[in-house]
């Protein structure tokens, strides 16, 4: 199976990039962390974008606050599908994050999840893995069945302790 890419703007990210990492490890699928900064180190970001379909992964997931060009800097470099982690910072609530990974220009589009959305990264970055892997397909598809339990399973308990 090809590995999913973790990159961070700042080891300060990982708070939240952490869900990510423990979805994926969930689900078993292989992955590599690493902090690349779209503005400290761009030749590093720039070098593992580059070399990341020869290096065997099939998406990256791009962590970033603030001014968050870094899912961007790695789109720019690769055809593989990226996706976008805005981190909620300090200031404006992540809305500078969101707005700074979003929009991009056409043809580099980066897939972007809400703000401080990790969990939905690693689980679009599994979907995109598993539509060459059914094995993986399986298992997303038995997580919606066991989500959609869990709910039918609130809906019962509320309804037994309020509903008459
Ligand atoms: C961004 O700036 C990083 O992704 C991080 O969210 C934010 C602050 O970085 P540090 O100053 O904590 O390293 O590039």
């Amino acid at each position: 199976m090809r590995k999913v890419g973790i990159v961070m703007g700042s080891s300060s990210d990982l708070p939240i990039v952490e869900k990510a990492i423990v979805t994926l490890q969930e689900f078993e699928v292989p992955f590599e962390v690493h902090v690349f900064s779209a503005h400290r180190t761009p030749e590093a970001a720039r070098m593992f974008a580059e070399d990341a379909r020869a290096n065997g992964f099939g998406c990256v997931i791009a962590a970033a606050g603030m001014a968050a060009h870094l899912a961007g800097a790695i789109a720019a470099q690769t055809t593989l599908p990226v996706i976008g982690l805005p981190c909620k910072g300090p200031n404006l609530d992540g809305m500078d994050a969101l707005l700074s990974t979003v929009q991009m220009p056409s043809g580099i589009p980066v897939a972007t999840v809400a703000i401080n959305g990790a969990k939905n990264a690693a689980f679009l970055a599994m979907q995109i893995l598993a539509v060459e892997d059914e094995a993986l397909a399986k298992k997303l598809n038995q997580a919606r069945v066991d989500g959609a339990a869990n709910v039918l399973a609130a809906d019962a308990e509320l309804s037994s302790k309020y509903n008459s």
